[in-house]
């Protein structure tokens, strides 16, 4: 796409940072299509199994809450002054889903060496249909709209391996995945089907209860144990898994992280909320809407 027109966009987007939280930011109907259309070529020309580098910035769901996406830029550095690996669920539940969407493919265009989106169980036409995000194009779009992000979330990447170490996705680990080649080789355009292995990339959460596998509440996909992180992350000779989806359960620090890393056959790590040494906390939220004020952003250097 035209960079004048993408330079436009960003500035658009990202002027609203000293507004009151919840300004609007209008952008015609052209340019978001050209959004969609530009950083679905960037996904399709990039592999499903991504292969990063540190230093990066990692974070979690934002799920349309755009001021809390200004303010974690805000905090670790507006691109390009750092990298960053998204995790995925980007729309629904907040109230805007089309800002946030639209900065972070912008960025994708802008330097799509140095920004990074996986895919969430959100990023799927079955979900976001009923979540928000359909109705927040209808209402200020058209459907239409909502289909051309369609087209463009049917492309995204589905996991991220970092320094051959980390291994990062939205969801979680599943029984079906035995070799990795097996995320590099998932097709794409692809909706997020109801089982399998990308389902389960996208939707699985861990249990510390559970041994092996197990029922996940959520009524999609399984829970897996710590037993069964440690037995993956020994054969793939891994340190970590690195996954958002949920609410944060625990806050950690820089040195708490490092430790964990450099201890493998830990768990995994997830929904953490830390960011260059400060902890940012979550909105409250109401408690149906858990996912909300899930956040999950560090530093690997
Ligand atoms: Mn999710």
């Amino acid at each position: 796409m035209d960079p004048a027109v993408l330079d436009k966009i960003i500035e658009k987007l990202i002027e609203v940072r000293s507004s009151k939280p919840g300004k609007l930011v209008q952008l015609s109907e052209s340019e978001i299509k050209q959004l969609c259309v530009a950083s679905r070529e960037i996904f399709v020309s990039q592999p499903n199994l991504l292969e990063l580098e540190a230093p990066i910035k990692i974070c979690g769901d934002i799920h349309g809450q755009y001021s809390d996406l200004l303010r974690l830029f805000e905090y670790g550095g507006f691109p390009p002054k750092s990298n960053y690996l998204f995790l995925g669920d980007y729309v629904d539940r907040g109230r805007q889903s089309l800002e946030t969407i639209c900065l972070l493919l912008a960025y994708k265009i802008k330097y799509p060496e140095n920004f990074f989106l996986l895919r969430g169980n959100h990023e799927c036409a079955s979900i976001n249909r009923i979540y928000g995000f359909y109705d927040e194009c209808k209402r200020r779009f058209n459907v239409k709209l909502w289909k051309a992000f369609t087209d463009c979330f049917n492309c995204l990447p589905v996991a991220a391996l970092i320094d051959d170490k980390i291994l990062c996705m939205h969801g979680g680990l599943s029984p079906d995945l035995t070799n990795l080649d097996q995320i590099r080789n998932l097709p794409r355009p692809t909706a997020i089907p109801d089982t399998g292995l990308l389902c389960d990339l996208l939707w699985s959460d861990p249990g510390k209860d559970v041994k092996g596998w197990g029922m996940n509440d959520r009524g999609v996909s399984f829970t897996f144990g710590p037993d069964k992180v440690s037995e993956f992350l020994a054969k793939h000779d891994l340190d970590l898994v690195c996954r958002a989806h949920q609410p944060p359960t625990t806050v950690v620090n820089s040195t708490m992280l490092k430790k964990q890393v450099h201890d493998v056959h830990k768990n995994v790590i997830g929904t953490i909320l830390y960011l260059e040494g400060i902890t940012v906390a979550a909105p409250p939220g109401n408690p149906s809407d858990k996912e909300i004020s899930t956040r999950l952003a560090f530093t690997l250097s």
